[in-house]
């Protein structure tokens, strides 16, 4: 497996050099939404320590981040009034891995609708600042 790279996209957005549709921040996780959204209010949370995946994760940024997993999940369920929601986290390539930063994928889920293609069509920017305004609604609430 290829060491971690900090030139990856998520790295850039943690250190503030792109921007992202910021929904949580604490000290050692972050959340915003997934511009390739496979549905409404896909929203993707990492770890702020560095980890190409879970394969090479510390015990400890992983006890940190699936809390917050968790919390955005039932958010997101709230927040799009949805009827379930998937949790996916993929590891190197053949998995269908595409930004080598851990991350977990929260897709709010309804009967019958099946989810998008993985990585697929960039959304509009005022749907996700819409949704990212949805998911923080439900976070505070
Ligand atoms: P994967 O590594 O296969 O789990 O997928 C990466 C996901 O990240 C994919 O759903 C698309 C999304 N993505 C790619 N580039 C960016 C970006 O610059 N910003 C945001 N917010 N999401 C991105």
């Amino acid at each position: 497996m290829s060491a971690y790279d900090p030139g990856n996209i998520f790295a850039k957005i943690l250190r503030g050099e792109i921007p992202s549709h910021k929904v949580y921040e604490d000290e050692h996780t972050l959340a915003f939404m997934d511009v390739m959204p496979q549905g409404p209010g896909h929203t993707l949370v990492i770890p702020k320590a560095p980890s190409r995946n879970i394969l090479d994760a510390d015990p400890e940024t992983l006890s940190r981040v699936i809390p917050v997993v968790q919390k955005v999940a039932v958010a997101a369920k709230e927040a799009f009034e949805a009827d379930g929601v998937t949790v996916i986290q993929f590891n190197e390539p053949a998995a269908g891995q595409s930004v080598y930063h851990l991350h977990f994928h929260i897709i709010p889920r309804f009967e019958g609708v099946p989810i998008k293609r993985h990585a697929g069509a960039m959304e509009d920017q005022d749907v996700l600042t819409a949704n990212a305004q949805k998911m923080r609604d439900a976070l505070a609430g």
